[in-house]
């Protein structure tokens, strides 16, 4: 499948359910979420992330996978307040073409789509034993969303990823990085926040996922979204540029689901 970057891209994602039929599928994730329409559950607690800030000054790793930057996580660090234990795996971001008031989020709210959005991929360990197996599995994964908009200042704990995208301009490039603290690039609100079941936004599409939107957003600088949008390539060092740009998907059929909110 292409890469979903540039025109060709958005083209591209019509056609991903020819090679991937998931991404056909019921409950395909993102979606828009109507705020009118969703459903208050009293019985969704605050989120805890468990061990984000413990990273006990081992390097992270910073990789350019073609299509996003992707950091991979420590198996310490999991997901606390959800049905069953889960360990994070990845984490990631969506992001525009450097377009003043462009879009870049996967998730839209009331049809508005902010900057980008960050990813926190993890895994149902207490049933599954690895990623691999459990994105196949109907409650596989639990992903949480970030939506990322601009604002006047920067954002201290974006520049531990945004410092070092130079470093990994080509796809299949990575570097070591500073490890640093990964709850700091959450919102300070993790009690409010959308719930549904839906799925990975990027073939196979495998409808795997527990979905958490957090209603706060984080805010980073102009400068620092730009950075985001143009330094890196989707292509191989040795082939033709192309600039990783609007690697997001677009909202996709909510069907027969319900969006879930944490507050009345
Ligand atoms: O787009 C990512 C994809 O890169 C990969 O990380 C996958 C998990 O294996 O997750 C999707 S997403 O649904 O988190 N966007
Ligand atoms: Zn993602």
């Amino acid at each position: 499948w292409t890469t979903t970057t540039g025109a060709a891209g958005s083209v591209g994602q019509s056609k991903w359910a020819d090679y991937f039929p998931d991404c056909g599928g019921k409950a395909q994730s993102p979606v828009d979420v109507a705020t009118v329409q969703t459903q208050y559950d009293p019985s969704l607690g605050p989120l805890t992330p468990l061990g984000y800030s413990q990273h006990g000054n081992k390097p992270f790793s910073l990789y350019n996978n073609g299509h996003t930057v992707v950091v991979p996580l420590p198996g310490w660090m999991g997901l606390g307040g959800l049905p069953w234990q889960f360990t994070a795996v990845q984490m990631h971001l969506h992001w525009g073409n450097g377009a003043l008031e462009a879009g870049g989020s996967e998730h839209t709210i009331n049809g508005q789509s902010s900057a980008a959005e960050l990813h926190v991929v993890h895994y149902n360990s207490e049933l599954y034993p690895n990623m691999s197996v459990a994105m196949t599995q109907q409650d596989g994964l639990a992903v949480l969303g970030v939506l990322i908009e601009t604002g006047e200042e920067a954002n201290q704990a974006f520049w531990n990823i945004l410092n070092y995208l130079g470093r990994i301009r080509h796809a299949g490039q990575s570097v070591s990085i500073p490890a640093f603290d990964v709850q700091s690039l959450l919102p300070s609100d993790l009690g409010r926040y959308l719930r549904y079941n839906g799925s990975l936004t990027t073939p196979p599409c495998f409808q795997s996922v527990l979905w958490t939107l957090f209603t706060e957003t984080v805010k980073i600088s102009h400068t620092q979204l730009m950075k985001l949008e143009t330094v890196l390539y989707a292509s191989k060092e040795d082939a033709d540029r192309v600039v990783m740009q609007d690697n997001y998907r677009t909202p996709q059929p909510l069907n027969d689901r319900t969006i879930l909110s944490s507050f009345p």
